[in-house]
């Protein structure tokens, strides 16, 4: 589908000083394009992902936000809204990985910028108190994986067909410039990715699992596939064991066996 970028470039006056280095900070990470509002970033990383260089995608504004399975994601101004197309090479078995990576990312970000502890809800949601803060939509086209992550900074409401959604403000009072957030959240994001290269993979996913209170908790997990046009979801309880190296959840299911999950959402954590 060809996305359409509904206005241009958002950054085109002279940064001040502040916003010079995070700038700087990012332009360090790979090409770095800002826009005053598009469909979905998401849309925009697929479109420059044939010139083959890592890029940073950022909106204030996305009219066609999405989730998995083309759910809404509401891209009100206030929010941060990007995404990184890499072109990891990372073996197969660790491409689970980014998603969780990304979220990991977010959790150090709230942490280091706003003081915020927030937990992992596999695989990409970021929850403060019970409520999503952060989401994470990863893809693939051919050796591009783009990661679209938004967080809810500085929104002070939101619409009431998003009941469980908070936001940075929200939380602390206090309103954070996402530039600066983002530059944070990058070099994060980067690093972490490097580290699923080699054996600080294992310091990675330990950090992962330490961030969810899900493991050792008896979950339901909706797992869901698109077929004839129709979304179909499935409901699957278990207790959580644990989180596998390649990144996939696994559930011990009622009659002991082990199941991995490599895909869906844990909706309820009892
Ligand atoms: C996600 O999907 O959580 C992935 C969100 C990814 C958003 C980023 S923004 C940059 C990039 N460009 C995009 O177009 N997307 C990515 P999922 O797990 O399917 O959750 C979607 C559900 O979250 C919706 O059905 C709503 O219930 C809820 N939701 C929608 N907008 C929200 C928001 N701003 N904050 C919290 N919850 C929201």
């Amino acid at each position: 589908m060809q996305s359409t970028i509904s206005s241009g470039p958002s950054r085109t006056a002279t940064p001040g000083p502040a916003e010079g280095a995070s700038l700087s900070r990012l332009s360090r990470l790979g090409r770095v394009h800002f826009f005053s509002a598009v469909t979905s970033t998401n849309d925009v990383a697929r479109r420059l992902s044939g010139e083959r260089e890592p890029a940073i995608v950022v909106a204030d504004v996305q009219t066609r936000g999405r989730g998995r399975f083309a759910r809404e994601w509401h891209s009100a101004e206030g929010g941060l809204w990007c995404s990184f197309l890499l072109f990891p090479e990372l073996p197969a078995g660790r491409l689970g990985l980014l998603t969780l990576a990304a979220g990991l990312a977010v959790a150090r970000t709230l942490e280091t910028h706003a003081g915020l502890q927030s937990e992992l809800l596999w695989p990409n949601d970021v929850m403060i108190g019970g409520r999503k803060v952060a989401g994470i939509l990863s893809e693939s086209r051919g050796s591009a994986k783009i990661v679209g992550i938004g967080v809810n900074v500085n929104q002070p409401e939101f619409p009431p067909e998003f009941p469980d959604a908070t936001s940075v403000f929200i939380c602390t009072g206090r309103r954070f410039d996402r530039l600066e957030m983002l530059a944070c959240l990058a070099e994060e994001f980067v690093s972490l990715v490097e580290k699923l290269k080699d054996d600080r993979i294992l310091t990675v996913i330990s950090e992962i699992r330490s961030r969810m209170p899900m493991l050792g908790k008896p979950v339901v997990l909706e797992t869901g596939w698109t077929g004839l046009g129709a979304l179909s979801l499935q409901h699957v309880q278990g207790t959580a064991l644990d989180l596998a190296a390649s990144g996939e959840l696994l559930l011990q299911m009622s009659d002991g066996a082990t199941r991995a999950f490599s895909a869906g959402k844990v909706v309820k954590v009892r």
